[in-house]
């Protein structure tokens, strides 16, 4: 029975799902999580071992995001780190009365949206420039008496923009406001290629003022789901999303997450996958879907009926079309199988090209884009 309704789900085998950030998880992540189903990341005092783990899993992040003594925990995914990256600069100015501001570009992801709301907080959003990224002037100009904090992404999710991060950093140190950048994805593409020389981007605790870092290993860490991570430059900034739990004993009783019980199995999946792979492994991937996004690239920007909205920064495209609206060739690309997105800002097609986009996948994919693209709508 499961199997007949599992039949409409779309598989990362398939190669059909081209506008996920998630994959499918490498094959050690998956077995270390099959074995370790029981353990509990909200009960570290019962499973200290794995306590140990997610410390070595925070300090690997830290040593890619240039922290050399991180103050952070894993989360459920870049969800629920923006929710306490939001937390903490909402707790660091309790002082302050009426409603709290956060300021953030227009290209911030819905769930910096969704921590707004939750946690009862206004989100003002600013202008980007012509090639999507943050405008820093707009930023500061947003800045007034209620402000308590700036978000920033690297990575973005429409276009894989990088916002000017230092720019930034800089009117955040100069306000006296903490900085948390979403690297949500970036994070483990950014660091990559800079190794490969395919663009140089200062976005992590690198930057001075930059306060807190967001990033997962379920997207390109190829950790298994669920695994974000949130680090903090400080122990303070950690301590104000900290609450004590007073049944539990020893790490258990104080917690930094949202979540209460909550998988110690993808932590560990993730650490494995993290060891493994190494730096030497995760460039390489970086480097397979680089190349593969420029194949898309190159076959994009002569077309007649396709262009792409910036040139890619990351292994994220953005594609408008000339002759046929976005709408309808987005539902004949859905039509004929494909899992693919349509972005508001700017109106485009959203590829994102993961580790399961094969050679064949990316040729299969841009001839049906062309014809979806081509046809004339009264055909
Ligand atoms: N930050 C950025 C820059 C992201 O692109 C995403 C994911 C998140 C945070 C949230 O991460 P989690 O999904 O791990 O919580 N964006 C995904 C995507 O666009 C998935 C997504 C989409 C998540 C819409 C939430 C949502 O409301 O593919």
């Amino acid at each position: 029975m499961l199997q007949s309704l599992l039949a409409d789900d779309v598989g990362f085998a398939s190669g059909r799902p081209v506008a996920s950030m998630s994959t499918e998880p490498h094959s050690l992540g998956v077995e270390v999580f099959s074995r370790s189903m029981e353990k509990n990341a909200g009960r570290f005092h019962t499973f200290a071992g794995s306590a140990k783990v997610e410390r070595e899993v925070i300090d690997m992040i830290g040593d890619l995001l240039h922290l050399a003594e991180p103050f952070g925990t894993t989360t459920s995914g870049g969800t629920e780190s923006n929710i306490l990256a939001m937390l903490s600069h909402r707790e660091a100015a309790r002082k302050k009365t009426g409603m709290r501001e956060i300021i953030a570009s227009k290209t911030v992801h819905a769930s910096v949206d969704k921590a707004a709301w939750i946690l009862g907080m206004k989100l003002v959003k600013t202008e980007v420039d012509d090639q999507f990224k943050a405008v820093p002037d707009a930023i500061e100009h947003a800045i007034g008496p209620n402000t308590v904090g700036i978000f920033a992404t690297a990575g973005t999710t429409y276009l894989g923009q990088v916002d000017p991060i230092e720019e930034i950093a800089d009117i955040a140190s100069k306000h006296r406001l903490p900085l948390h950048i979403d690297a949500a994805f970036g994070g483990f593409v950014i660091p990559f290629l800079n190794d490969l020389g395919i663009g140089h981007h200062a976005f992590d605790f690198q930057v001075d003022g930059v306060t807190s870092v967001s990033t997962d290993p379920h997207k390109m860490g190829l950790g298994p789901i669920p695994c974000g991570c949130i680090l903090f430059r400080s122990e303070r900034h950690l301590k104000t999303v900290t609450r004590q739990v007073p049944y539990l004993r020893g790490a258990s009783a104080f917690q930094p997450t949202l979540l209460g019980t909550r998988p110690a199995g993808s932590i560990l999946g993730t650490w494995a996958v993290m060891k493994h792979l190494g730096r030497s492994g995760y460039r390489s991937i970086v480097r397979q879907c680089m190349k593969r996004t420029m194949n898309i690239k190159d076959r994009v920007e002569p077309s007649s009926t396709l262009s792409l909205a910036i040139q890619p920064v990351m292994n994220i495209l953005g594609i408008k079309t000339k002759v046929v609206s976005l709408e309808l060739a987005t539902q004949k690309m859905e039509d004929r199988g494909w899992r693919i997105d349509l972005s508001p800002l700017p109106p485009t097609m959203r590829i994102v090209v993961m580790p399961h986009m094969t050679d064949g996948t990316v040729n299969a994919l841009l001839n049906d884009l062309e014809e979806a693209a081509g046809t004339v709508p009264s055909d």
